[in-house]
Order: structure tokens, then sequence, then C-alpha cells
């Protein structure tokens, strides 16, 4: 241990217990990185804090003695929002996991910031209701860490992102003030809603310390249909039909890379006789007969139309969750390849020019890029998943990505939409935040970082600096 990293382990364990600060190279490891295996992590300590005076109590150290914070929680992020490589304290939520309380007449669960996304679902079917939120990462994903990336995921279609859900929040800012925002109300016309500018703020603003979120009622029957296309324009047309008479919960979309990775890696058997070019998996509620007979009107109106060769629906519940896995299995099963990865977002309305002029660049930038394709298309939400080849060194593979993602970015920017759908901005993102923000919402952006952050101790590099 350096004398400097001695110095900072005696004012913090003033703060909490000795045993929830740690500094052991495994345990800087562990904590110090996310699911982007970004950087290198080098943080100097690990603290677990057990309360909102605590954390305060952090902060007010932190200002002090000028060192910088990086707030921790699943870590599940992939654009190195979480990753501790630069000397930091990070501050872990594992020991803020409660449920504190539940308010049956407003439908509404408040929770510490390290309860796991799973475990509210699970609290939520508990009391009769639903928490829509809803990613392959909600075994380990926590709740604070969902609210500070505004995680999206598979039901945005028909509940929105994280952000919806949040009825309230307390935080502790960088400046070390603790916040009361909202307190639950679902009307409150006095201003500035501070609630929203922490929501996706990455942790550069301040702790979240509390939540206040909404459940609402349970979906009645989901009921999924798999399928198989030729082209990948008839994804969007199929969306098209799907849309306009159904009411539906998610529609998703993968190209045939994606489910032979998956198939060969779960050891899954393939649900048609061949593998299609893309497929797309739509989910409805099938809360009455009418529902069943209006989706498999659209599904013949899909082959009619040549859009759809062939496609399965689920008849159970058990079905529905088998097909999903095609889906959801995806990021797991090409994780060994070593993916370089990108998350965009356009209009629906611009998303075939986006895919044909996608396309078109994968293919004529690197032929030897095997290119996964998948998202969630009903948001206008692309996952591009580059695996690097055996034969090619690592870096120079790091470096073709980030060229080919420079030639992403600007087709984004020319088709108006986002350079980071849901993964958030993070540590990767920051050097092209200028292709989805001018130079005078970037301004903007700073100085709400200074008002609340004013020595830039709260999750430094990541996001906006000032
Ligand atoms: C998903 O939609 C996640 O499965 C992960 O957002 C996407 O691995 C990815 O690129
Ligand atoms: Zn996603």
């Amino acid at each position: 241990m350096s004398w400097t990293t001695i110095k900072l382990v005696d004012q913090l364990v003033k703060i909490v217990e000795p045993s929830r600060v740690k500094f052991d190279p495994s345990d800087l490891d562990y904590y110090g990185k996310d699911w982007s295996n970004a950087a290198k992590p080098d943080p100097s300590a690990i603290v677990f804090p057990i309360s909102i005076k605590e954390i305060q109590g952090i902060v007010s150290l932190a200002n002090k003695l000028n060192f910088p914070l990086v707030p921790s929680g699943g870590r599940t992020g992939l654009s190195g929002g979480a990753l501790a490589c630069g000397r930091e304290v990070v501050v872990s939520f594992d020991r803020m996991n409660r449920i504190l309380n539940f308010d049956e007449a407003d439908n509404l669960v408040a929770c510490e910031p390290g309860v796991i996304t799973g475990d509210l679902k699970k609290f939520a079917e508990s009391k009769g209701l639903f928490y829509p939120v809803d990613f392959a990462s909600s075994g380990a994903s926590q709740l604070g860490g969902n609210v500070a990336t505004n995680a999206g995921g598979i039901n945005v279609l028909r509940y929105g992102m994280t952000r919806n859900w949040v009825e309230g929040m307390k935080v502790v800012t960088g400046a070390g003030e603790l916040l009361d925002l909202n307190r639950g109300l679902k009307k409150n016309a006095t201003g500035f809603d501070f609630r929203h500018l922490f929501i996706g703020s990455e942790g550069t603003l301040g702790f979240i310390v509390e939540l206040t979120l909404e459940l609402t009622s349970q979906p009645k029957d989901p009921t999924v249909m798999l399928l198989g296309l030729q082209k990948i324009e008839n994804t969007v047309k199929t969306l098209t039909i799907f849309k306009e008479k159904l009411n539906l919960t998610a529609f998703e979309f993968f190209s045939g890379t994606a489910m032979q990775k998956v198939i060969e890696a779960k050891a899954l058997s393939s649900p048609f006789d061949h593998i299609y070019p893309f497929y797309t998996l739509v989910e409805f509620e099938n809360d009455c007969e009418r529902q069943l007979n209006v989706a498999s009107a659209l599904y013949d109106k899909c082959i009619s139309s040549g859009y759809v060769v062939e496609g399965v629906v689920s008849q159970s519940q058990r079905q529905a969750e088998n097909l999903w896995k095609f889906r959801e299995g995806i990021t797991e099963s090409i994780a060994s390849h070593n993916p370089f990865k990108s998350d965009v977002s356009c209009r629906i309305s611009k998303i075939p020019t986006f895919l044909r002029k996608l396309e078109k660049i994968l293919g004529g930038f690197s032929p030897h890029f095997e290119a996964v394709l998948f998202g969630h298309l009903g948001d206008g939400n692309i996952h591009i998943n580059l695996l690097e080849p055996i034969e090619m060194d690592s870096q120079k593979f790091q470096e073709e990505c980030k060229r080919l993602s420079k030639l992403i970015f600007k087709l984004v920017q020319s088709c108006d939409g986002s350079i980071s759908a849901e993964h958030g901005i993070g540590l990767t993102k920051r050097p092209y935040l200028n292709y989805s923000r001018d130079d005078a919402e970037l301004n903007y952006m700073r100085g709400v970082k200074c008002l609340f952050d004013p020595k830039n101790i709260m999750n430094p590099g990541k996001l906006v600096d000032i």
C-alpha cells in the first residue's frame, strides 16, 4: 500500500467500520471493473457504506482531501461507467440492498440503491404487481445503477425506460448535500425536476442513495412469435405491420449469426430447419382470444407479402421463455469472441436507411470481421457487435474497430440518432459524445456538472468533465 493510500484508509475507517474498507488486490480488481473490461482497474480502496450518513461522510472527506469517487452497483455496464482506473475510491452499494417500504395505495416501493433488479421484480410479484424494466442482466444489476444509466432493455416499447418508473429519489450531491427529490408525487408543478438530471447522469453529479419506484399491474399471458426472414429491410416492414394492430410488449430482431452463436453456445436446437439471415421476436399480451386471432392475421399478411418466410408461436409461458432464450442468450454466447460493442438508435422511420447503409459500411470496411446484429427494433435500438477474428492481433482489432465506429457514428449523426441508445457514454464513448450532442449542449452539461459537483470528484473521466 502506498503512503497516500494508508492515509486515505486511515480517514475512511473513521467513517465506516474497518471491515467495510477493502484494499486487497483481488477486491480492487473485482470492484474496480465492470462488464466492459475497457481498461485495467486501478482503484485505491473500496468502501461499503450502509447509510446515507456514511455516504455524506465519504463525500465530505473526498471534497476535503480531493480524491475521486466511483459509484458502484452490479457493474453490469458495457461502457465503462463504473470502471475505476485512476486510483479512485469505489463506493459499493452492495450493503445498501434493503426494500424499505411498500405504499399500497400508490403502488410505490422505496428501496436502497443496491437492491438487485430481479429482487425488486420478485417483490412486485409477491404483491401481485409488476416492475417492468427487464434485461438479461437483471439478476446482477442494481437499481441505483439502472437509474444512473436510465437502463432500457426488452420492454421499453410498452413500458418505457427506467426514467418512467422513478417517482422519487434521495441523492447526495458531489458537494455533499442531501436532496429529497419529488417524494413519490404524481403531480408536482414546482419548477425544475432535478430527479431527471440524476437519471442517466452516470454517477457524475452525486450518489443516488434512495429510490421510490412505481409498480404496475402484471401483463396477461405474454405470447411470443419468432419469425424467420430473408432480408434485413423486412424486419422493419414486419414491425410496421404488427405495431399497427397489436399492443406489443416487445419487438426484437437478431441476425442469423447471432442465432448460430446462441445455438452453439447454449446447445439449443434451431426452431426451424435452417438458419435464416434475420429473425424478429414479437411479444404481445394475449389477454383475450381476439388478440391471438389478430396476431395470426398479421402473421399471414407478413407471409403473403413475402416479408416473413416462416414462424412459430408460443402455446405456453414455458414456450415463450424458451423462444426468448434465442434473443437473451446473445451477449453471453459471443462474450468469448471479445466483441467490440456499439449500441445506437434512431427513429423507426430512419431505421431502413440506417440498416441499409450500415450493411454497406460493415461489408465494405472489413469483410473478415464477423458482425452480430441484434437489438430492440421496436425502440429503434440496434446493437452492433464485431467479433475478434482468432488470427488477428487484439490491439489491431481494437484499432480497426475504433475506425469503423467513427463511420458508424457519422451514419448515426446523419440519421439524427444517438451514439448510445441504452448502454450510456461512460468511459468508452466519451470521445464521441459530440456526434450526438452539439457544443452548446455540452457546455450546459458541464455547467450542470459544475453546479452539483464543483470539485469534479464524482466519477471523473466519465460522460462529462469540468
Ligand atoms: C441486450 O440487449 C443488451 O441484450 C446487451 O443491451 C447488448 O451485448 C450487447 O451488445
Ligand atoms: Zn439492449
